[in-house]
């Protein structure tokens, strides 16, 4: 018999799931920032956590937790936005789930399993951050991260790299070896461009000397890969790089899937820089030549999305993460971002929108001096403009 307390939560479960969504009060003109997040881990189906029989589990107990649905990847397939959220059980072990809607901003619902995703060596101990990317070559691929023990002493050394696979319909899985990147030891946060680059296959990378620290890896690298199905990559080179006081002197890494517009490619990336109170993740913005995608041709100072209010606060506190994003027929970009590695929210912006931004806002200064003199060139064309009313 099914437990009755299953028929109850259900119930309040529906309310959630069926609860519209709506702009919040955040104004910068570049995106709306929707109120409510449009995952959290109280989206789980419940018979992912609970045995629903009452013979086996009388006191209705959880017995397979989820702690934090976050960092999804996302595409538009069928009309529908889909998402593949990162979940991440109370055990810690991340998986692949997909949760679809028929509107970008709310009433995501995952699919009755999570993602069986096919392993390469039984020692992959956590995967998670997906990018999708629809592929010319007719393939949805995705890329994420793989994480092995560095089997040394130190128990938290490990090592990581980008996991490959490919797909029709998000359901069932191919999986290909991982990436090779000839001249970096670990890889996160790699993404593939959805087209040929002279013919090859081109990833944005993340060259790492260790599994945290990315060390003399100076930023998010490039490279080309000719055969997708034993993807090896040897020279990478630099893009979008890491500088000195900046939002990305930590480290950065590649976002979503990069959106193809006329004036390049648009990438929605993460930057870390480190505080007395950890390091903190902001998204930024940065545009490449859609000929050379490896030049950067803007780049804005500063971030496009910080974490504010409850947003600050989770497992991983003063994190904003994205590596999803949906570009809409009519020019519409849905932001998926998650915060502080709990939950995941959508900012909705524009491929004309983001561009102004790009290209018009200024590229940081680097120096006090120089940021101040940006600052007043604002406010004295501002002031000779009011002057005139
Ligand atoms: O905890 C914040 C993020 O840390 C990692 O990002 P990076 O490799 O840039 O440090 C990722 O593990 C990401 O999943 C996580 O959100």
């Amino acid at each position: 018999m099914i437990h009755p307390t299953y028929l109850k939560m259900k119930e309040e479960q529906e309310k959630l799931l069926s609860r519209p969504n709506c702009v919040s009060d955040f104004y910068n003109g570049i995106y709306d920032r929707y109120a409510n997040p449009v995952l959290t881990r109280e989206h789980i189906p419940l018979h992912w956590r609970f045995d629903l029989d009452s013979s086996t589990n009388p006191y209705f107990e959880e017995r397979l937790g989820v702690n934090a649905v976050f960092n999804a990847g996302a595409v538009k397939l069928g009309g529908k936005y889909c998402l593949v959220a990162r979940v991440e059980g109370n055990d810690r072990k991340s998986f692949f789930a997909v949760a679809e809607s028929c509107k970008g901003t709310e009433g995501f619902r995952f699919r009755s399993h999570p993602i069986r995703m096919p392993v390469n060596t039984e020692d992959e101990t956590n995967v998670y951050d997906m990018r999708l990317t629809q592929h010319e070559d007719g393939w949805i691929y995705g890329v994420f991260c793989v994480e092995k023990s560095a089997g040394t002493a130190d128990l938290s050394d490990a090592v990581a790299s980008a996991g490959i696979a490919r797909t029709k319909d998000l359901e069932n899985w191919e999986r290909l070896p991982d990436l090779v990147t000839l001249r970096s030891p670990q890889q996160r946060n790699v993404t593939l461009l959805p087209e040929f680059v002279d013919g090859k296959y081109a990833f944005y990378t993340r060259p790492m000397d260790g599994f945290i620290e990315t060390g003399s890896g100076g930023g998010i690298g490039f490279g080309l890969a000719e055969d997708i199905t034993h993807a090896v990559i040897d020279e990478e080179r630099m893009t979008s790089i890491r500088r000195y006081h900046t939002i990305t002197e930590s480290k950065n890494g590649a976002g979503a899937t990069p959106i193809k517009t006329d004036k390049g490619w648009l990438h929605i990336a993460h930057g870390v820089r480190n505080t007395a109170a950890g390091l903190r993740y902001v998204i930024y913005c940065f545009v490449t030549d859609l000929k050379c995608p490896w030049k950067v041709i803007a780049e804005p100072g500063g971030y496009l999305i910080a974490p504010m209010k409850g947003e600050r606060v989770g497992d991983v506190s003063n994190v904003v993460f994205t590596n999803g994003a949906i570009a809409d027929d009519n020019g519409d970009v849905y932001i998926y971002y998650a915060s502080s590695d709990t939950r995941l929210h959508v900012a909705v912006s524009s491929v004309e929108k983001l561009l102004d931004y790009a290209f018009n806002t200024p590229a940081d200064a680097l120096t006090t001096a120089k940021c101040v003199a940006q600052r007043c060139d604002l406010i004295d064309r501002n002031l000779a403009l009011l002057s005139q009313q």
